[in-house]
């Protein structure tokens, strides 16, 4: 058990929970429809520990996928009109007489879905009847992979692309990987980083990427690609890659047919844009709008998208980082071209382990916006430490922006429902690569299957996930289920805990972003500087965005604004994100808030040391490997959370000359000794 096979693992169940399936019938022979016959013969005959047979007719006690056109199902009268072109319904029926499992649907794509979620139900021990559809249109995959080989932001080993060998080689994990991403409903991976190499649209790399999209196509996978702005100047020969300029949309029109043509059911680009010193259309003092529309046009003819990241802060603006993309945004709804769909990241600074969510969501009707989450841990202890997403993802997607009153809920915008959008969209920023175990820890592998999940569904359940993802990942027995699920429920809020409590934010090391840095002060721009966000002194600690600061709040509506503009009607945990207030400051509890935050940072590592003990008693029923290794990193993430804690209360007690709190360990080593930590070459850092 070295973590390969992922939640797809199909294990023989206990005799009681086994499959006993007669045959498999799959009607049709599209290789998508292949694909599920394969997988379905794969996963049953795993299941069941007997190789099940593929039948060219129903048998007494089989599986039957079979299109909900095919007359006999249409004879059934089953709700398919409004499983929409994705969705499927899986149920026991009489097929033509006959007792079967039937996974119908309105498309082959719906079919491969509903054969994976049979899978899946079994697998989890449940009643295998399920009807569903996906709320979001676009549920892609955001690689950070560069052409070398490495990934920006990644732990997990080099890319998954062998660019050097494709497009002739292709390695059988290509469809590993899009088995398992089919199984959780993603349908479209964008292939290279946003910080993205011209080179990528070059006649070479477009036939490695048609290579990959060759055996990504059966699974439902669409390819897209990240380009760089500057292209037409790079590889073009042009002098200019102004979007007003005739020269560069025709640059752009001709390259993209030629992408096309390599790849004729392309998705589209993705771009970053005068963004973290990339190229665009500011750089000609055109707007966003301008830069987009221009690339949508180009696209349109062959019903390509563009997706547009709203990830902007600028060098030369003092403004408040968490407002810039508000600013530069906001006056563009309306603006852009029916096929550009803006991306957004959750919060407003980037992908902190909590944000308050984006002020952008709801405030943008006449715009699609598209999420984007990360899924590799960037800012969350990189691999090695467990932080389960789920909750974090579920929360950003449950706050209410009240932008059209109660219930106007980031999910709503993100499917489209709010403001009447069909063009919806996720993304996630990859958390795979070449280890054996794709993500760099079993844990990690938890976080690809949630974004899928809450894609497919963004008013998913963070609790419900994990308990699928575990029984798939280490079996079906309930209580075993229960203690990983428990396990992962308070990891996320612990890394919050151990890092950046109360709402503050940004508090990591330089560069890698790996371990604490809350003293830095020293670099280039303000705003990377974690002293910029915590803006504490011998008074306070705290980001004023209200009236008397930067005002970020106003970015909201008025009524999410409104309790935002005291401290005391601002929830705890975003306090110090909206507030600059006395270390001595009355919380909720009674204690002051520097009493308050001691006692956050030690529930981290209280937290962790607890889910230490609680993965420790497992032992008897986990696999020796994947125990092993996830012991190991739980006692590093153990060590870690203390550094963390310990490193930050020393550093504000030389900021506030306060004595620790009553009862609170005092930290390790002293200040200089954090200061002098060096972590050399930290996975993921590009330069
Ligand atoms: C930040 C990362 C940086 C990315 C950037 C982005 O540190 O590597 O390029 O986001 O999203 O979180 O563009």
């Amino acid at each position: 058990e070295d973590g390969y096979d992922l939640w797809l693992r199909y294990r023989p169940l206990p005799a009681a929970q086994a499959p006993r399936v007669g045959a498999i019938t799959v009607k049709g022979d599209s290789p998508m429809l292949q694909a599920a016959a394969t997988e379905l013969q794969r996963g049953l005959s795993g299941l069941s520990g007997t190789r099940v047979a593929l039948a060219p007719t129903a048998v007494a006690g089989g599986i039957v996928v079979a299109g909900a056109r095919d007359p006999a199902v249409t004879a059934l009268k089953l709700p398919t009109a409004a499983l929409g072109e994705e969705g499927y319904l899986v149920r026991a029926v009489r097929l033509s007489g006959i007792p079967v499992t039937l996974v119908t649907a309105n498309s082959d794509r719906g079919l491969l879905y509903g054969s994976f979620a049979l899978l899946r139900r079994l697998q989890t021990g449940s009643d295998v009847a399920e009807t569903s559809a996906p709320k979001v249109r676009l549920r892609l995959l955001n690689h950070w992979d560069n052409l070398d080989g490495s990934v920006e932001r990644g732990y997990a080993g080099q890319s998954l692309w062998d660019w050097w060998m494709l497009p002739d080689f292709a390695d059988p994990r290509y469809t590993d990987y899009a088995r398992a991403n089919a199984s959780i409903g993603i349908n479209g991976t964008v292939l290279n980083n946003v910080n993205a190499s011209a080179d990528s649209l070059t006649a070479p790399y477009l036939a490695k990427a048609a290579a990959l999209a060759d055996v990504f196509r059966r699974y439902g996978i669409k390819v897209y690609l990240s380009v760089r702005f500057s292209a037409p100047v790079e590889i073009g020969g042009l002098k200019t890659a102004d979007p007003l300029d005739p020269a560069v949309a025709a640059w752009w029109r001709a390259k993209t047919d030629e992408v096309y043509a390599a790849i004729p059911d392309f998705g589209g680009f993705l771009v970053k844009a005068n963004s973290e010193g990339q190229p665009g259309p500011r750089d000609y003092q055109r707007s966003h709008a301008d830069g987009a529309n221009m690339l949508a046009a180009a696209i349109a003819p062959h019903k390509g998208l563009i997706m547009w990241r709203a990830f902007v802060y600028a060098d030369d603006n003092p403004d408040d980082r968490a407002k810039q993309a508000y600013a530069d945004f906001k006056p563009l709804d309306g603006k852009f071209a029916a096929n550009v769909i803006v991306q957004v990241k959750n919060g407003a600074i980037d992908f902190q382990p909590r944000e308050p969510f984006h002020p952008l969501f709801g405030a943008m009707p006449q715009t699609p916006l598209m999420m984007e989450f990360q899924i590799t841990k960037e800012y969350l202890g990189m691999a090695t430490h467990l932080a389960w997403l789920g909750p974090m993802f579920e929360e950003t997607l449950r706050s209410d922006t009240l932008q059209k009153g109660k219930g106007s809920t980031v999910a709503r915008v993100v499917d489209g429902s709010l403001h009447g959008h069909a063009l919806t969209g996720m993304a996630g920023v990859a958390n795979v690569g070449r280890d054996r175990d794709w993500a760099g820890s079993t844990f990690n592998q938890a976080n690809w299957f949630a974004f899928g999940r809450f894609a497919w569904n963004p008013a998913a359940d963070s609790d419900t996930v994990a308990g699928e993802w575990a029984a798939m990942t280490f079996g079906p027995d309930p209580a075993l289920v229960d203690k990983i699920v428990g396990i992962m429920a308070g990891s996320r809020e612990a890394v919050v805990d151990y890092t950046s409590p109360l709402g503050l934010t940004h508090q990591m090391a330089t560069g890698h972003h790996y371990g604490p840095g809350p003293w830095v002060s020293d670099l280039k721009r303000p705003e990377w500087n974690p002293v910029y966000y915590a803006r504490a002194d011998r008074q306070g600690i705290g980001f004023d965005r209200t009236a008397s600061g930067s005002n970020a709040i106003a970015q909201y509506a008025p009524a999410f604004a409104r309790p935002l503009a005291d401290p005391a009607t601002t929830p705890a945990r975003d306090l110090l994100w909206f507030h600059h207030v006395p270390w001595t400051h009355r919380m909720a509890s009674g204690r002051t808030l520097w009493e308050e935050l001691v006692t956050r940072y030690n529930a981290g590592v209280t937290t962790v040391a607890a889910m230490r003990r609680d993965w420790a008693a497992l032992q008897p029923q986990i696999d020796a490997d994947r125990f092993a290794k996830t012991a190991t990193f739980l006692a590093v993430q153990e060590r870690e959370a203390r550094w963390w804690r310990d490193a930050s209360i020393a550093y504000w007690m030389s900021v506030n000359g306060l004595p620790l709190p009553a009862g609170a360990a005092p930290p390790a080593h002293d200040l200089a000794w954090y200061k002098a930590q060096s972590y050399p070459r930290a996975p993921g850092h590009p330069g």
